[in-house]
């Protein structure tokens, strides 16, 4: 298949992209290398060092003698879009280009207002370019159980049926997410349903839960080819955090009293559940749902996983929340849709003892620990 990978310099499109390339596809990426921005902006960088996108690409050529072309662009100009999947003719188009951190998202009035723009924006354009170049393109768009929130009720595959004074209809799941960035998703999810609906379009919406890891076996052969691995308060995400946390002989922040629960998967299921998604399409005029992740954990349950597979001490330390969150809730998700298609997920601890603590432990030079104390809170509204 011809893929076109969206946000393809990120932590999971460049996997994704080489993954792809890696099972025989025509790969491209493209990229506004907004996330390298952001690193400069916050003073913070990838624990893992990362070489330029070209390098990527060069790296990738010579190992396997399959061309990754690459474009320099963003999606939420319209002409660049449409210019780009009539130029490349893509069957799928995987969208991994947002900006994807909830605390950025809620810093102040302006961060939130540009990770609305881009992420709402640059969908939109998506779906019009997709429709004005060839309706049978497949999207999938990466979006995020977060959408979700925590309702009292078992979470489904994006749909419910509804029953309400005697008559029932099939309904978008109710959404109540947890900051801007998660209601972007939601804002996208809603503008996706309404493009299959008017145009016909097929789109499959990865609600993914938190990704984990580093490596894939396709990125493994050549340090080049490596992705970025973030552990700052900002963009970390609370498994890698964790696992930073641990090699570096510090506490395990937890927020709160760490009961709120959520998905989770390995990287190395993430790449693979694309290349399903790719391979199988949706229907024309469909809008399908996954449920994107293979384990179910509360914040405290990680903490204390990791500080026991862990081979040296580890502790854990009850942070004030900054977020505002439940943490004593229900939390029952269907995630069948992909397990259907032939994904063998990795279980967490496996993972971790063979690379994740392997590869910290490389790197741990490079960590700054003034970027690793959250700074960003949920209740202030700070207009600069
Ligand atoms: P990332 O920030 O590392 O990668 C996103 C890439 O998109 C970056 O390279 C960035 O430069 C690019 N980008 C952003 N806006 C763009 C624009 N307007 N035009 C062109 N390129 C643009 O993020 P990631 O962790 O790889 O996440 C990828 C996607 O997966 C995001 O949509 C995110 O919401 C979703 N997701 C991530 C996780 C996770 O744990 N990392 C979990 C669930 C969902
Ligand atoms: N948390 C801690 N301690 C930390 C960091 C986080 O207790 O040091 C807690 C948070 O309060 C939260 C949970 O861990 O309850 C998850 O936080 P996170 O930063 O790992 O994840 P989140 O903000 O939800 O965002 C990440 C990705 C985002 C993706 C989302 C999937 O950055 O792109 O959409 O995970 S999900 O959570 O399923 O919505």
């Amino acid at each position: 298949m011809r893929v076109l990978v969206l946000g393809g310099d990120g932590y999971l499109g460049w996997p994704t992209a080489v993954h792809l390339s890696d099972r025989g596809h025509t790969v491209a990426v493209a990229d506004n290398f907004a996330r390298r921005g952001y690193d400069h902006e916050l003073g913070v960088d990838s624990l893992v060092p990362i070489e330029p996108l070209v390098v990527r690409v060069r790296a990738w050529a010579e190992l396997s003698g399959q061309r990754i072309e690459s474009f320099s662009g963003d999606i939420t100009d319209a002409a660049f879009t449409r210019e780009l999947l009539q130029g490349f003719r893509p069957e799928a188009v995987v969208h991994f280009a947002e900006q994807r951190s909830a605390p950025y998202s809620m810093i102040d009035q302006a961060h939130a207002v540009y990770t609305q723009r881009n992420n709402v924006v640059g969908t939109l354009n998506l779906l019009y370019a997709i429709a004005e170049t060839d309706r049978d393109i497949h999207l999938v768009k990466l979006g995020t159980m977060g959408e979700y929130g925590t309702p009292n009720i078992d979470i489904e595959e994006g749909w419910l049926t509804v029953e309400h004074n005697g008559r029932s209809d099939r309904m978008l799941y109710p959404k109540r997410p947890g900051s801007f960035y998660h209601l972007s998703k939601v804002h996208d999810s809603h503008n996706i349903e309404f493009a299959c609906r008017i145009w016909g379009l097929r789109a499959t919406d990865l609600n993914q839960g938190i990704v984990y890891g580093q490596q894939i076996p396709a990125t493994e052969a050549d340090p080049r080819l490596a992705t970025r691995l973030d552990y700052d308060a900002i963009f970390g995400t609370v498994l890698n955090r964790f696992v930073v946390q641990a090699v570096l002989g510090h506490p395990l922040t937890v927020y709160g009293s760490g009961g709120q629960t959520r998905g989770l998967i390995d990287i190395r299921d993430t790449v693979e559940c694309i290349r399903l998604a790719c391979e199988n399409p949706a229907a024309a005029g469909e809008f399908r749902v996954f449920n994107q992740m293979t384990e179910a954990m509360s914040v405290e349950e990680i903490a204390k996983t990791i500080a026991e597979c862990y081979p040296g001490p580890a502790e854990i330390e009850y942070l004030d929340n900054p977020r505002v969150e439940l943490d004593t809730h229900y939390y029952n998700v269907v995630h069948t849709g992909l397990v259907g298609l032939g994904l063998a997920p990795h279980r967490l601890c496996d993972t971790l003892i063979t690379s994740l603590f392997a590869t910290v432990e490389q790197h741990r030079h490079r960590v700054d620990l003034a970027a690793m104390r959250p700074t960003v809170s949920w209740r202030a509204t700070n207009s600069s």
